[in-house]
C-alpha cells in the first residue's frame, strides 16, 4: 500500500483538482500503485508533468503515516498570553510543524482562552485551574492526549467557570509549511453552531470553512482538509453558566521528501513532460 502525499514543493500546482468547500470532507487516501494510476488517468486537470511526478512519488516513496500534532504529554500550550499558570511551570514543546498558536477572542465568552494538553484519568492543577481525573462533564476514555481549551474570565488570567471545566476557546494554528492534509478530531460537540473552523492557504486566502454538527454525548467527529497553511478553530460555546465544551486533536501526514527522492521526482517529471523513452539508466534507485 502506498500513500499519495502532496509535497510542499508542488503546492503551487494542484495535484488533484479538488474544490474545498465548507461541507465537503477531503481525505488523502491510501491506495495501491495501480489505483493511483487509474485515478490519475481520470483526472483531466493534471498536467502530464505533474502526473508523472505523482506516479513517481507513489512508486518510490515510503508509506506515509498520519502523525499526531498533539504533544504526547500533559501541560500548557503557549498561546501568547504571557507566562504559564502554576509555580515553576513551563510550556510544552510543540511539533516543529506548528509554527505558532495564538489565542483569539472567543465569540461566546468575549475573552481569550488558555490551551492545555490533557489526558483523561489523571487530575491536574495549573494555578487556579483543576482538571479532574473524570470530568464533571464528559471524559474521553481512550487514553488519548487532547488539546483542551479553558475559557477565562479575562484574557488569559482567571478561570471562567467550573474551575477550568469549560472547554471553550478560539485559536489560530499557523504551520511551518503548507500541510498536504490536516485532520481535526472534535470531541464532544453537542450544541449546533458552536464549533467551527476557517482554513487558509499560504497566501492567507480562505480555502475552507465549516461548522461541526451537534452529536451525542462523547461523540468524536473528524474533518480533513488539504493544503492548509493556517487554521482558526472556534471550539465549543458558552451558554449560560456552562455550555458545550469541545476538545480537539490535529493529525497530518507530513512527508518531506529526501533530496535524493526529489531528484528522482525531477527525472520522472521530465520523462512525463517531454515524452522521453525510458532507459535503464534513468530508473531511480531509491
Ligand atoms: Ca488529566
Ligand atoms: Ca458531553
Ligand atoms: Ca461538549
Amino acid at each position: 500500500m502506498i500513500t499519495v502525499v502532496v509535497s510542499d514543493d508542488y503546492k503551487h500546482q494542484p495535484l488533484i483538482c479538488h474544490k474545498t468547500t465548507s461541507t465537503r470532507k477531503l481525505k488523502i487516501k491510501t491506495m495501491t500503485a495501480h489505483a493511483i494510476i487509474r485515478s490519475l488517468k481520470k483526472v483531466s486537470c493534471i498536467t502530464p508533468i505533474l502526473a508523472a511526478s505523482a506516479i513517481g512519488l507513489g512508486a518510490i516513496a515510503p508509506e506515509a503515516q498520519a502523525t499526531s500534532l498533539v504533544p504526547q504529554q500533559e501541560g500548557e500550550v503557549n498561546v501568547g498570553l504571557g507566562t504559564c499558570l502554576g509555580s515553576g511551570c513551563s510550556y510544552l514543546t510543540l511539533d516543529s510543524i506548528i509554527q505558532s498558536v495564538e489565542s483569539l477572542e472567543d465569540s461566546s465568552t468575549g475573552t481569550k482562552s488558555r490551551l492545555f494538553v490533557d489526558q483523561a484519568g489523571t487530575d491536574n492543577t495549573y494555578g487556579g485551574i483543576q482538571f479532574l481525573s473524570t470530568d464533571i462533564g464528559t471524559s474521553d476514555g481512550s487514553g488519548d492526549f487532547w488539546f483542551r481549551p479553558v475559557a477565562m474570565d479575562q484574557h488569559g488570567t482567571t478561570p471562567l467557570v467550573e474551575n477550568g471545566q469549560l472547554e471553550v476557546g478560539t485559536f489560530e494554528f499557523t504551520f511551518s509549511q503548507v500541510l498536504g492534509d490536516l485532520t481535526v478530531n472534535w470531541f464532544d460537540t453537542e450544541r449546533s453552531g458552536g464549533t467551527s473552523y476557517t482554513a487558509f492557504d499560504a497566501q492567507g486566502d480562505t480555502i475552507a470553512t465549516g461548522t461541526i454538527a451537534a452529536g451525542s454525548n462523547g461523540n468524536v467527529q473528524e474533518t480533513t482538509l488539504t493544503n492548509v497553511k493556517s487554521i482558526i478553530l472556534n471550539l465549543g460555546e458558552r451558554k449560560g453558566r456552562t455550555g458545550d465544551g469541545v476538545n480537539f486533536q490535529l493529525d497530518s501526514t507530513v512527508a518531506v521528501p529526501e533530496p535524493g527522492l526529489m531528484m528522482g521526482l525531477g527525472a520522472f517529471a521530465l520523462a512525463g513532460g517531454f515524452g522521453l523513452r525510458k532507459r535503464q539508466g534513468d530508473r531511480p534507485t531509491a
